[in-house]
């Protein structure tokens, strides 16, 4: 039978289980991934289990996302990740050296093999023919162990893209079209495999650009073909060696397809506060801007740059405008910096940020109030920058550019007639510099038998979750809408300081739904806890979207909360509520939702007898005198996990192989 690519490389992976959609299924991790703001906690849960080596072809801890280091918590974090990671056996990519998406597609991505990271975004190198998955440290952990990673088979979306982009349209457009049609939820257990002539035409970065915001749809993962575009990276690289061509069978039946026509597409943008909500740039044109920045993990590779560089070139930014770029890695920056284009876009009046996440997870460059703020990102959750009631647009670097010169948004095809512009076409380097010496090596396994972990005061060794009741008696301490992201729940920015500190980190969980004269989230939760009173999260649809950090699941945890139940759960966030041993609970009438309010006494009997056998709790709600049933959506694996209770627990007892 022809197959896809997607489940061409499950099938050469799999451990256990069928590969039939919808079916829980296990596969073999070839290489994993970590960044600081995720990787404390899974180095100490790594620790944790006991195993002195990772046992994967490769693991690579990177830091990326907190290096603004106010107070010693951010040095210490880098201390213990190079010193823990290089004594287990992992590699460890030094604070400056780039975004763990960016560098691990220029050094370690490989076609054919799996990937599984820390991180939302890691399905990035899917641009590189490899199946690269999304997860929170306590799975990366297991997976650098040599667990399996357990998840439900996918259904496979084909996008077929025809035709080739216009000039000044950009692979993010290509991207923004697909979130328009698929919207940000609904979309969980799918793969979205890219194919046709206009996938060929794109280059690996742009490839990279698409699937790295394929995490904003809420799929599983997104992949292009092995083809001679990554051969040709790869060469780039040094790395033409590890290169394999890959690709779906011919004919090849996909569950749906999607025809995109790139020749058609134009300039959009993604407006606030959803990385769904698209329109084209020439509707929004004309509107006044302050901010821009070209970067993040989505944008920041040398083709954007030297692209906006070009642009920048003997020109000037606008007076009211601030415009910031922050290279996704050091090797570009070292190209730009060796080949003029740096000192071009400094000329321009370019602020240069570290290479790393910055601004994008609300390290610094947080807008002014009221203002609108464009960036290169994939996210533009409201108070993401740091700002309240923050205008973040989404936009390709194209668009950036444009509008950083003109001061307003602008349609970048504008710039030809209004400015002269011609599009910069740039060539991808035959070469890159490649300089890998802020990498370090494991250390061998003598060497590691001597080295010495350190870890400051700041970092926590998280508690392991308690055993679940089986008389639930809870209340309801918060009901959200739908869409809330993890984000929401636990905010970064001026917090992210405090991921490997759970007791300090909790006392923000839902900090943006705090009212000001009133109890924090985490006051009252503490204070039902002490009472024995088991907190619960009411929410609608798609809850947990955005990030992989788990600490949404942990903090809560900590907090004493025990139950979520919400019309649907996004597909990380649920495996972390898993893992830390809350219960995911879903509507069985999504109209039950609106009968529930904030506060009410909930009353979950024989939950455990129905977590180990059942799809569906009575749930009695004592305040509103009514019973509703609530679905369990649980593999077997699943259900053994919270009875363990936590992922933890259940590979100490030797279930998790
Ligand atoms: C993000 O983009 O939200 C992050 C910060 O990279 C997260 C990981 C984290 O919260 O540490 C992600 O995407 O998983
Ligand atoms: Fe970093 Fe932003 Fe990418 Fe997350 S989305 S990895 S914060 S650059």
């Amino acid at each position: 039978m022809a197959k896809t690519l997607a489940y061409k490389i499950l099938e050469k992976h799999l451990v256990a289980g069928k590969l039939v959609a919808g079916e829980p299924i296990g596969i073999r991790i070839d290489q994993t991934l970590t960044q600081d703001a995720t990787g404390t906690t899974a180095f100490l849960l790594f620790e944790s289990m006991g195993v002195r080596r990772v046992k994967t072809e490769l693991s690579v801890s990177y830091v990326d996302h907190n290096m603004s280091q106010f107070g010693p918590e951010n040095h210490n974090d880098h201390l213990y990740l190079q010193t823990a990671a290089t004594k287990t056996g992992a590699w460890h990519s030094r604070p400056g050296n780039g975004i763990c998406h960016q560098v691990h597609l220029e050094r370690f991505a490989r076609p054919g093999a799996t990937l599984l990271g820390s991180d939302s975004h890691t399905p990035t190198c899917g641009g590189m023919g490899m199946l690269a998955i999304g997860a929170g440290g306590m799975d990366v952990a297991a997976a650098m162990a040599g667990g399996a990673f357990c998840l439900t088979c996918p259904k496979v979306l084909g996008v077929e893209l025809k035709g080739k982009l216009k000039d000044w349209v950009a692979g993010k457009d290509v991207i923004f079209k697909l979130l328009s049609i698929l919207t940000t939820k609904g979309n969980v257990g799918w793969v979205v495999e890219y194919f046709g002539e206009g996938a060929a035409s794109l280059s690996v970065p742009q490839r990279a650009t698409i699937t790295n915001m394929g995490a904003e749809l809420g799929v599983t993962t997104s992949i292009f073909a092995g083809d001679e575009q990554t051969r040709r990276f790869l060469s780039a690289q040094g790395r033409e060696d590890v290169y394999e061509y890959l690709a779906a069978d011919e004919g090849a039946e996909y569950d749906r397809v999607i025809e995109i026509d790139l020749s058609a597409l134009e300039p959009m943008a993604a407006c606030p506060s959803s990385p769904d909500n698209i329109r084209p740039v020439g509707e929004i044109a004309g509107l006044k801007i302050a901010q821009v920045v070209i970067g993040s993990c989505t944008n920041s590779s040398y083709t954007d740059l030297m692209m906006a560089a070009a642009v920048l070139k003997g020109r000037r930014i606008d007076p009211m405008v601030e415009l910031a770029v922050a290279p996704g890695s050091r090797g570009v920056l070292n190209m730009l910096a060796k080949n003029g284009a740096l000192a071009d876009i400094i000329s321009a009046g370019a602020r240069i940020l570290e290479s790393g996440c910055g601004p994008c997870i609300g390290q610094g460059f947080s807008p002014a109030e009221g203002v609108v703020s464009l960036r290169t990102f994939n996210r533009n959750f409201a108070g993401r920058s740091g700002t309240p009631n923050d205008q973040v647009y989404l936009v390709s670097p194209q668009t950036a550019v444009a509008s950083a010169i003109m001061g307003q948004i602008t349609d970048p095809r504008m710039l030809k007639s209004v400015m002269g512009i011609k599009y910069p076409k740039i060539e991808p380097p035959g070469r890159f510099l490649v300089d890998d010496s802020m990498i370090v090596e494991p250390l061998s396994e003598a060497e590691a038998a001597k080295a010495k972990v350190i870890r400051g005061s700041t970092i926590v060794v998280p508690d392991r979750p308690p055993r679940l009741p089986d008389k639930l008696i809870g209340r309801v301490l918060i009901k959200c809408g739908d869409k809330v992201t993890t984000d929401h729940i636990m905010p970064a920015g001026a917090f992210l300081k405090y991921r490997s500190n759970v007791p300090e980190y909790a006392r923000v969980v839902f900090n943006c739904f705090n009212e000001p004269a009133k109890a924090t989230f985490a006051e009252r939760a503490l204070a039902l806890k002490a009472e024995g009173v088991t907190g619960v999260v009411v929410a609608g649809e798609s809850y947990g979207q955005g990030s992989s950090r788990e600490h949404a699941a942990l903090c809560p945890m900590y907090l004493g909360v025990r139950a979520v139940i919400a019309k649907s759960i996004e597909r990380i966030h649920k495996a972390n509520l898993i893992n830390f041993a809350i219960v995911p609970v879903e509507f069985a009438e999504a109209s039950d939702y609106d009968r529930i309010g904030a506060d009410d006494e909930i009353e979950i009997d024989n939950l455990l007898v129905a977590i180990k056998q059942a799809d569906e709790v009575t749930i009695t709600n004592k305040t509103g005198g009514f019973e509703f049933a609530g679905k369990l959506k649980l593999s077997r694996r699943e259900r053994e996990i919270l009875l363990a209770p936590g992922l933890l627990n259940y590979i100490g007892s030797g279930a998790g192989g």
